[in-house]
């Protein structure tokens, strides 16, 4: 019987591959607020974070509270109290906060469990963990107004938490801390998110929110955001409110150790997979440093190229070019740029053959090694070598073989080659290993 897969299927399974690889072991401490804790956004919170565990990545969720006081302090004819932004915690309040955590708890439980019917690769629901994971101190009297049971994080136990994920088990934490002295406070589901983010050493910060990301004054999404420029986002007034706030805890975060903290909407089916597993993302990206760039090389980059080739040519890694070669090549080379320093590049070179590329001098500094950034150098070829009409990539290597099986190339002979490759390859006498990905 045939076997029916789209070639979509097919594509977006490859490109899917090298981040699955990535995030196996990887902690994603994830944001939500409790508006998106119900109904459909819920279920299919509930069937992501399944297939994202059984995918390896330890996971931290914590919750917000914001809706359900609203709505249990509405149905008690309570007036929230606030000020600059903050709700005022009174005794009435925190009852509502215990509550809405203790109701979000099972809510969340109870999603997970009956999501595993759309998760075969599950047969028992993921564990929640919970427990008094941060301590918390008052936020004190602000401007003269007492906040009452409003506070700030004052510690994550990580020891504890990474003993649940260790376990295997869904990290859940709701934004209430206790102190030393047995007071109980209500905290904030961003600054609590950026707490055990920061505190974890966790890859990725992630808020789901109502909205697509951040938004510009104009209501367009912004996609990519350096620290320095959210943080004047957010001082500008460019944005305010919630949003503003979450820049504040995303920059934090990227500054102090998280790799990269991202911010998408939590109603969009399928935001938080594309986020993780596809190259262009979802919602807004913001890092510490401005972002990296793949481009074009031009001759002023040769001398960069030299120094990181070199060394492997003569390792027999990479085959010899001569300065004379870079320059009447230069063309068909990209180099990968971060923070103006050029940390990586890759040739492709094209035959008469049009359909056929090869992918060629491929190097990533050893500095910034096992960072993703030769996988980003691979998708950039793969991209342009499709821009091209090319359908089959090839790679020939004496030592990182394995490198590209495991990235969908299929090992290839030498009948293979388009013919003037095929010259080269009998004349250098390196015996190579031939791979090929269809693109
Ligand atoms: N074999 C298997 N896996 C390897 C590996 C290797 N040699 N080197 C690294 N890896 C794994 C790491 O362990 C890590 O695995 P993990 O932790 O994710 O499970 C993963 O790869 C890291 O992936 P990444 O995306 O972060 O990759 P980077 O470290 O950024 O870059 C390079 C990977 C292989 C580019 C980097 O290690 C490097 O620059 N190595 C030295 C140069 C090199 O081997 N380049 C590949 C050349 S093949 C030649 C030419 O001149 O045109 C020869 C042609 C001929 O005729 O023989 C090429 C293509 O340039 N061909």
């Amino acid at each position: 019987m045939p076997i029916h897969t789209s070639a979509g299927f097919v594509g977006d399974f490859r490109e899917a591959a090298p981040y699955i690889n990535y995030l196996r072991g990887k902690t994603l401490v994830i944001g939500v607020a409790d508006s998106l804790l119900e109904g459909d956004a819920l279920k299919r919170l509930a069937a992501d974070l399944n297939l994202l565990a059984s995918l390896g990545v330890r996971l931290v969720l914590v919750h917000g509270t914001r809706a359900h006081i609203g709505r249990l302090a509405g149905s008690a004819g309570h007036v929230p109290q606030y000020h600059r932004h903050r709700r005022i915690t009174d005794e009435a309040v925190l009852q509502y906060a215990k509550q809405a955590a203790g109701m979000i708890r099972s809510d969340i439980e109870a999603a997970l469990g009956s999501s595993i019917a759309q998760a075969p690769q599950r047969s028992k629901p993921l564990a929640v963990a919970g427990g008094n994971f941060l301590s918390a101190r008052p936020l004190g009297i602000v401007d003269g107004i007492d906040m009452g049971y409003t506070g700030v994080v004052r510690k994550v136990d990580t020891e504890a938490v990474a003993g649940r994920l260790n376990d295997g088990a869904l990290v859940l934490i709701s934004p209430i801390g206790h102190s030393p002295s047995g007071k109980t406070f209500k905290l904030g589901m961003g600054e609590a998110a950026e707490a055990a983010a920061i505190a974890l050493n966790a890859d990725k910060l992630i808020y789901l929110i109502e909205q697509e990301g951040i938004l510009d004054s104009e209501g367009r999404l912004k996609t990519n955001l350096s620290a320095a420029e959210a943080r004047q986002m957010a001082a500008s007034g460019e944005a305010s409110g919630g949003q503003a706030r979450l820049l504040e805890y995303a920059v934090n975060a990227v500054e102090r150790g998280v790799h990269r903290t991202q911010i998408l909407s939590g109603r969009e089916d399928g935001a938080l997979i594309r986020e993780l597993f596809t190259r262009h993302g979802a919602g807004t990206s913001i890092a510490r440093d401005s972002f990296v760039n793949i481009r074009r090389a031009h001759n002023d980059d040769i001398p960069h190229i030299t120094a990181l080739i070199r060394p492997l040519e003569e390792q027999g890694i990479l085959l010899r070019r001569s300065r004379e070669y870079l320059e009447n090549q230069i063309h068909s080379f990209s180099v990968l740029e971060h923070d103006r320093h050029i940390y990586g590049c890759v040739a492709l070179k094209t035959f008469d053959e049009a359909d056929c590329g090869e992918l060629a001098c491929l190097v990533v500094s050893p500095d910034a090694q096992e960072g993703g950034y030769g996988e980003m150098l691979l998708a950039h070829v793969a991209d342009e070598a499709r821009a091209r009409g090319i359908g089959k990539l090839f790679a020939l290597s004496t030592h990182t073989g394995e490198w590209f099986a495991e990235r969908g190339f299929q090992t290839a002979s030498l009948e293979d080659l388009p013919p003037a490759r095929r010259r080269d390859y009998v004349e250098s006498g390196r015996n190579s290993q031939i791979f090929v990905r269809i693109l």
